[in-house]
């Protein structure tokens, strides 16, 4: 069967986990089979219950213990330790009859995007059949600059993994109408953007450099919350594998 890995990705609390729920619902809603991988070994608790769960072999507790590390060194360990069970993993997506694979991964965006042990992961499992959700927290992308440093961030992630992404605006339920119009329409035209940076000479760099690179794609609003922009999502992972547009153009 040709599954579909799709990685949440964002900085911690831009709401990985809840839109892995909202969007594993919906698709569960349209019969598309589906499950969810937590590659959280720090999770305490979940809004779903994961169908592979990383906690099965380590916790961050048991790492604590057995590292003798704290809670931050004990992230970077359970980070690396992923790539020790990737073979695991496999074995038991493998006994699912899913085609859409919904992987959380780490609060911290970094434990996942800089460590190796992904990469591992993503190979192992399905590079070619792999993509990313880019997460824009809301309360960060309401101001240009930081919608400017959120879209660096995604550049990096994208830049390090090498594969597809989808951006999307999460939680807009919390902000008005206006201000998700005008985030979405600094992704869509640049130049509105570009007009509102302060004109600091670092930004309007970072700006021209993003630009240039065809890093600006248009933002798809979304929140698990209401469950708006699910089907929005699912057709932007429609036209990543199956659309006629070229997987190495959406890589940059
Ligand atoms: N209002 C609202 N809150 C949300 C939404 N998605 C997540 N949250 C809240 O944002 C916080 C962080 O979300 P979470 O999914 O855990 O973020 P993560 O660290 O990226 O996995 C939680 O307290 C959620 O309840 C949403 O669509 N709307
Ligand atoms: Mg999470």
């Amino acid at each position: 069967m040709d599954r579909i890995y799709i990685y949440m990705i964002g900085t911690a609390g831009s709401g990985k986990t809840y839109l892995t729920q909202a969007f594993s619902d919906w698709l569960s809603f349209k019969r598309l089979n589906n499950i969810i991988v937590n590659l959280d070994p720090g999770a305490e608790t979940l809004p779903y219950s994961p169908d592979v769960d990383v906690r099965e072999w380590f916790t961050l507790e048991d790492i604590m213990l057995n590292y003798g590390v704290g809670p931050n060194g004990a992230q970077i360990i359970g980070a690396d330790l992923i790539s020790t069970r990737a073979i695991d993993i496999k074995d038991e997506i493998e006994q699912y009859d899913a085609e859409y694979i919904i992987i959380d991964t780490p609060g911290q965006m970094e434990l996942f995007t800089l460590r190796r042990s992904s990469e591992v992961l993503i190979d192992l499992l399905d590079r070619k059949r792999s993509m990313i959700v880019y997460l824009f927290d809301p309360v960060v992308s309401k101001t240009p600059s930081g919608f400017l440093s959120l879209l660096f961030m995604s550049a990096s992630s994208v830049f390090r993994l090498k594969l597809p992404q989808i951006p999307v605006l999460s939680k807009v339920d919390i902000l008005e109408e206006e201000e998700v119009e005008r985030v979405v329409n600094w992704s869509n035209d640049p130049d509105e953007l570009y007009d509102e940076l302060s004109g600091e000479g670092l930004s309007i760099e970072l700006f021209h450099m993003l630009r240039d690179a065809g890093i600006f794609r248009p933002l798809i609003p979304v929140s698990a919350e209401t469950g708006y922009g699910m089907d929005d999502i699912y057709d932007g992972i429609q036209e990543v594998f199956y659309g006629g547009e070229d997987m190495e153009r959406l890589i940059f």
